[in-house]
């Protein structure tokens, strides 16, 4: 009989023994995520046929717009967190301050906190491009039964138990680590499971594929402006190919699987580049770390920068690990 791929559950279960302090807290925090995800998947996928696109008149703490869906999205991963008491505290991209959660059971009790940018790439919302969740996982440094503090959302990456994504893509994939490895899972939205579908993913050590957003060449500085000249001279095995979704999570994926580099640097308007070190760039540099790759903000190790605010920004220079460091040489 042919054995059919195994699930997500199945797969969480036969796992679970990888974590550390595993009292199947974490076991339950993936399942809770998995299953936003999915609600998130179905709303998405109605964009354009419900009064689900658009903005919805506020201003988030960054200064954006947000979208009807960001909202959505972020309702949807805080209640799932929430309602089933595994975590103690959140940070979102769409919420200034950090959540603590107390709830009747005394959720103070609970181990792990999670930081996430629940919707990534929200200008593609409307326009049928795809989008991603990204979120990190750390065991709180605060005393078990006192409420979070800031402390517990702003430890280094590399303190990070569990990071993944979620792309909203063609098919809906998650993938994420526990520090032994990158795994993808499709959905099957006709039954709502998902299927290991990308086991141990390995980034290549280059690739064709450089990704950056040209359109704010002038503002770069002249180290990143050297190594774009680099990717698009005739030189070995060069051209390289450029490809920018503008949403980092599809940008990441593709370049995990078929080997890139993803670049948002500083700027002359952007002194620390646009991405968010908490919840976008220290889950995405564990996993590409853990799939092989290489992930700095231009200078340093992502993972060992210690955070001082919960929505600091930080350049980023992900991806195959030769193509990364070939890059640090521009800025040099
Ligand atoms: P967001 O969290 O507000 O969606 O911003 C993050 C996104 C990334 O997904 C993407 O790579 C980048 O911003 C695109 O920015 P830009 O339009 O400046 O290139
Ligand atoms: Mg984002």
């Amino acid at each position: 009989m042919k054995q059919h791929p195994q699930t997500l559950g199945e797969f969480i279960i036969s796992n679970q023994k990888d974590f550390e302090y595993s009292s199947g807290e974490l076991t339950r925090l993936l399942n809770c995520i998995r299953l936003a995800a999915k609600v998130v998947n179905h709303e998405i996928r109605q964009a354009g046929l419900v009064d689900i696109t658009g903005t919805i008149g506020n201003v988030n703490v960054q200064g954006e717009e947000q979208k009807k869906l960001d909202v959505f999205a972020n309702n949807v991963f805080i209640n799932a967190l929430t309602n089933r008491n595994i975590v103690c505290g959140i940070v979102s991209e769409e919420n200034e301050d950090f959540i603590t959660i107390s709830g009747a059971n005394n959720a103070h009790r609970n181990k792990y906190v999670v930081v996430m940018d629940p919707l990534d790439g929200s200008s593609n919302i409307d326009v049928g491009v795809s989008v991603g969740t990204v979120f990190g996982i750390y065991r709180r440094v605060s005393p078990e039964g006192t409420p979070v503090t800031k402390e517990d959302f702003i430890q280094a990456g590399n303190l990070q138990v569990a990071a993944g994504y979620v792309i909203y893509g063609t098919s809906t994939i998650l993938v994420y680590t526990t520090g032994n490895g990158v795994n993808g899972f499709t959905l099957n939205p006709a039954i709502g499971t998902y299927y290991l579908s990308h086991p141990n993913i390995r980034i290549p050590r280059r690739g064709h594929v450089y990704s950056i957003n040209e359109g704010n060449y002038v503002h770069f500085p002249q180290g990143v402006k050297d190594y774009i000249k680099y990717c698009q001279r005739e030189e070995d095995d060069r051209p390289y190919t450029s490809r920018y979704i503008g949403s980092m999570v599809s940008d990441i994926h593709r370049n995990l699987l078929q080997g890139g580099i993803y670049i948002y640097p500083k700027s002359n308007e952007r002194e620390d580049g646009k991405l968010r070190l908490v919840y976008e760039c220290n889950p995405v540099a564990f996993i590409v770390e853990q799939a092989g790759g290489v992930a700095t903000d231009g200078h340093r190790r992502i993972l060992d920068i210690k955070p001082t605010d919960i929505h600091q920004r930080v350049p980023l220079f992900a991806g195959s690990s030769e193509m990364v460091k070939e890059a640090m040489d521009f800025l040099k």
